[in-house]
Formats: C-alpha cells, sequence, structure tokens
C-alpha cells in the first residue's frame, strides 16, 4: 500500500546552484541518453510518467548573480530556495498519486525540494512519517552559520529537520511542518568526511550514523539491516543516494570525491535492500558532473553506468 509499484514519477533536475562547479547540471541528461528510462521501462515494467525532459526553471533563476547575494553565508540562496520549492511541488503530485518517486539530479540541495514534497505526500496519503536513508560521504547537515563553503548541497538535511531555521519564504520559510523530517527518521550509510560543526549536530541529536568505519567493522549486510531495524517496519522510505558516497575508482565523476568510499557492490547492496523491504515510496540520484574525472572519457562513463545501476537495483532489478 506504500505506492503503487508499477508506477513511476520522474523528476530531472539539471540544477548546479547549490555548489560551485559547472557540470552538475548536466547530470540527468546524461544518465538519460545512456538510456535508464527505457530500461526502467522495458525491463523493469514501470509505467513512466513526467516527462523525460530535464527540467532547467529558468523563469525560477534570478537574473544575475548581483541579484542573489549571499544571505547567511548561503551561495545562490533565492536560486535554490526556489528551484527546491518547485522540486516540491513536482514530488509532491507524483507521491500523492502512489507513484515511486525518482530524481535525477543535479547536486544534493535538491533534496530539499524531493524530501519535502514526498514527506508531505505521505502523511496526507497514509498518515505517516518518511523515513529517509542518506547515502553519501557527506553528512549534509551544515547550518548556514556553521558551513565554511556556503554551498547548501552541504546544508539540505539542516533546513529539512528544522534544525536550521528560517522564517523568510523566499530563503527556505516555505519549509512548513508538513514537509518535514524527523531527525529520528534519518539514517546515514557511507559517511567518511564529516564537517567538526557536523558531527556535534549528529551527537546532540543522536541521529543514526554508520561511517565506512562501521562498514568495516561490521560489513555492509549488517550495517543495512541495522540501518533498516533502526527505521522500523512498514515506514515508507526515502532513499537519497549521493553518487560521491561510492569510492572515486566506482565514480570519478563528482564535485567532491573522497577516497576510501562503497564498491558499487555495496552501494548497489544498499539499493537492493531497500528495494526489498517493499516500503521505498522515492529515491534520488544525485552529484552526478559528467564535465570532472581524471580521465575524461573512462571516467564518465563509468560513474554513470555506476548511477544507472544503483537506480535500477533500487527499483527492484536484482529481485528473481
Ligand atoms: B554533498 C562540505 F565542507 N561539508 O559543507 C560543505 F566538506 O552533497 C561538503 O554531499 C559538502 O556532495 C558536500 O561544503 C555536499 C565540505
Ligand atoms: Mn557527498
Ligand atoms: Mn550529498
Ligand atoms: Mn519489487
Amino acid at each position: 500500500y506504500l505506492s503503487n509499484q508499477e508506477d513511476l514519477g520522474i523528476v530531472a533536475v539539471g540544477f548546479s546552484g547549490g555548489q560551485g562547479k559547472v557540470g552538475v547540471d548536466e547530470g540527468p541528461e546524461v544518465l538519460i541518453k545512456s538510456g535508464l528510462l527505457t530500461q526502467l521501462h522495458t525491463e523493469l515494467g514501470y509505467n513512466i510518467h513526467g516527462d523525460d525532459k530535464v527540467h532547467l526553471y529558468p523563469e525560477l533563476l534570478p537574473k544575475s548573480q548581483d541579484d542573489d547575494p549571499p544571505y547567511r553565508g548561503m551561495k545562490n540562496p533565492l536560486a535554490v530556495s526556489a528551484v527546491t520549492r518547485r522540486i516540491a511541488e513536482q514530488t509532491y503530485e507524483h507521491s500523492r498519486q502512489g507513484r515511486m518517486t525518482l530524481t535525477l539530479g543535479g547536486d544534493h540541495s535538491i533534496a530539499i525540494g524531493t524530501v519535502a514534497g514526498v514527506a508531505k505526500a505521505t502523511r496526507e496519503r497514509i498518515g505517516r512519517e518518511t523515513a529517509v536513508i542518506w547515502v553519501d560521504a557527506h553528512a549534509d547537515i551544515n547550518t548556514p552559520e556553521d558551513s565554511d563553503s556556503g554551498n547548501i548541497h552541504g546544508m539540505p538535511l539542516a533546513f529539512l529537520t528544522g534544525i536550521a531555521k528560517e522564517e523568510r519564504e523566499e530563503y527556505f520559510g516555505w519549509i512548513k511542518e508538513d514537509m518535514r523530517l524527523n531527525p529520528r527518521k534519518l539514517v546515514y550509510i557511507g559517511l567518511r568526511d564529516v564537517d567538526k560543526a557536523e558531527k556535534r549536530i549528529l551527537r546532540e541529536h543522536n541521529i543514526k550514523a554508520f561511517s565506512m568505519f562501521d562498514i568495516d567493522r561490521h560489513g555492509i549486510g549488517r550495517v543495512v539491516e541495522m540501518a533498516l531495524a533502526h527505521i522500523g517496519n512498514d515506514t515508507p522510505i526515502h532513499l537519497s543516494f549521493d553518487v560521491d558516497a561510492l569510492d572515486p575508482q566506482w565514480a570519478p565523476s563528482t564535485g567532491t570525491p573522497v577516497r576510501g568510499g562503497l564498491t558499487l557492490r555495496e552501494g548497489d547492496y544498499i539499493c537492493e535492500s531497500v528495494h526489498q523491504t517493499g516500503s521505498l515510496v522515492a529515491v534520488d540520484l544525485v552529484e552526478v558532473n559528467p564535465k570532472l574525472a581524471e580521465d575524461q572519457m573512462v571516467g564518465v562513463q563509468e560513474t554513470v553506468r555506476a548511477g544507472c545501476s544503483l537506480v535500477r537495483c533500487a527499483l527492484g532489478e536484482s529481485l528473481l
């Protein structure tokens, strides 16, 4: 009852304003060009809703940088707030109809929208709080004041949980109570580059986190089991997968690579296990940047292949 497993709502987001490197806005296009949506339709049998066009939201973007000055140290705050607000409407609409919702990014700031929209729809539809599994090298929970970079892709969870507060609508004040994520329903997997202030937040709010250290100690099987046990049965799950959770060996084309990450097989395993719960309602795949790689051709191809594999696994590919 958590979702109509055969209906898939797609939101392809060509947005890079949550960080400073060009190219991540081309992520969804290369994923789609490589045949991902066709595979989801012909091999996994999904009815695909929404268009396969990549949204650029030109009407929402301030005319120039001068019209979008830093606010509380955040870069491009008006652009990120307006675009994520629109994304929230898009994921809300898919999720309200009971579709599995897939968002292709784009930088990870877009999850402000995806999680907010799905959380609101799921509350209305089945009266439950959505849990989020955040697979990432980073914790993405800096408050604007704590952030050293000012890049909003390092802040989405601070706004979604309400740990970062803001009244002004045009600066994420549009995120209301019914769109929020309960910090007790957040679980991380794959962390290995967490800022000092973020570590304090994780501790103070008692947020469940499995780092690469935990994966080395217990193995991926046990870690996923513990993550799912924390969430509990019959809780709708939103999987937000930052491709930089994978080791750069598998996913070099990304803005903030960190060595010592997940193997592709471990990433796929997380996705397969989450699919197997039957509770998955939404998936994000973000931070694929086809403009970044030491060896351009090989790096991009490998990263795109890895990204497609993760999505197919989350949507049920390996189920025998
Ligand atoms: B991503 C960082 F300081 N924490 O805030 C920051 F290390 O969505 C990185 O996970 C954020 O890729 C990475 O800028 C954001 C930095
Ligand atoms: Mn990351
Ligand atoms: Mn991230
Ligand atoms: Mn299935």
